[in-house]
């Protein structure tokens, strides 16, 4: 659980005085939790929320435990993307974490940044090794900071104790990590209870999970699949077992439209602005009580 803010470290953090947050902590415009001994204290979450909803900035962003410079540049989108690609071959995780950070404060969407950013990112990276000018252990070790980036982002968005629960992760064989962490955060952002379940899952535990969690929602993330027609078999158990009662998003590049063509599913999503827009339409149907699996 990421550690809670005192008032104190708020205030320098946004270059306020500390009486101000207390203020507005009682007033619940940020919110807080109380200690034992009735202390205030705020998630990171809350003052996301407050910063984004205000007119006040990041002044003193390391006494929020963020990289010093956040919040100070005003990033677009294809500048990030580059500035992203280079810090990732670099290894240069705290301007990785800058840049992400900045993007979120300027209020890009995540699922923006996760497919115009992120994802295009490691083309750019994939493209690099491929062609000899990076390698093998930058590639690697820059999937070790966005995961970690990804991570840090989901302390950003605020808790949804009350949303419909979601679970995912990759198929056997499958160890690409970001895919699936991408979909964890995108519907935690749009209110669901969401959690990745991880990588190299067989299909029929994937099964088991739903049976023993009963998500209103299943993903998949595809990225490689060893063999087709043991993935289809495989699948089709899946479904038979869970696809009546829970709704399944299927996604990555390993589900060409052949392939797709021969599964079931309750939709397919290019990337995680499709997955928004179809996860944001489903938990409004199940929070209107008229939902039946899509
Ligand atoms: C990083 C990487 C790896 C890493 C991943 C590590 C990690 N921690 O994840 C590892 C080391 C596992 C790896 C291994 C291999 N890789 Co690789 N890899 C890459 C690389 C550089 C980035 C891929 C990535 O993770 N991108 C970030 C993700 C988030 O982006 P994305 O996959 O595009 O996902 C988007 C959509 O598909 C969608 N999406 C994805 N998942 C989901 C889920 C849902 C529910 C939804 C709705 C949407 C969705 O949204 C995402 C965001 O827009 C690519 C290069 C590239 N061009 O992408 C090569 C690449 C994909 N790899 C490739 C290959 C060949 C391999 C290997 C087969 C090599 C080998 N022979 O061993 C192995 C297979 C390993 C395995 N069994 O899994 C080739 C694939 C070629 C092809 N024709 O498809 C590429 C293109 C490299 C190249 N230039 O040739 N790889």
């Amino acid at each position: 659980m990421a550690s809670k803010i005192t008032p104190k470290q708020v205030a320098r953090g946004l270059g306020v005085s500390e009486s101000s947050v207390k203020r507005w902590c009682d007033k619940g415009v940020i919110e807080t939790e109380y200690t034992a001994g009735g202390h205030r204290r705020v998630a990171l979450s809350s003052i996301m929320q407050f910063l984004s909803s205000t007119k006040y900035r990041l002044v003193h962003p390391e006494a929020l435990g963020l990289p010093a410079s956040s919040g100070t540049g005003r990033l677009a989108i294809d500048r990030a993307r580059g500035q992203l690609t280079e810090a990732l071959l670099g290894g240069d995780e705290l301007r990785c974490r800058q840049i992400a950070i900045d993007l979120y404060l300027a209020e890009f969407s995540l699922s923006r940044m996760c497919d115009e950013v992120f994802a295009q990112a490691f083309v750019e990276i994939g493209d690099a090794w491929a062609c000899g000018e990076a390698e093998v252990f930058e590639e690697r070790h820059g999937c070790e900071i966005l995961d970690r980036i990804l991570d840090e982002l989901l302390t950003f968005v605020p808790t949804n104790v009350e949303g419909p629960l979601a679970i995912g992760g990759t198929p056997t064989g499958d160890y690409y990590s970001l895919g699936t962490k991408m979909a964890e955060l995108v519907l935690s952002e749009c209110h669901w209870t969401a959690t990745s379940l991880g990588m190299n899952l067989p299909l029929e535990s994937l099964a088991n999970a739903v049976k023993k969690r009963r998500p209103k929602l299943l993903w998949l993330s595809c990225s490689y699949l060893e063999d087709e027609n043991t993935f289809l078999r495989d699948y089709r158990g899946l479904y038979e077992e869970v696809g009546a009662s829970t709704g399944i998003v299927v996604g990555g590049r390993a589900l060409h439209e052949e392939l797709r063509q021969q599964m079931q599913y309750s939709a397919y999503c290019d990337n995680m602005q499709h997955l928004e827009s179809f996860a944001t339409t489903l938990r409004t149907a199940i929070t209107d009580g008229n939902e039946t699996v899509p």
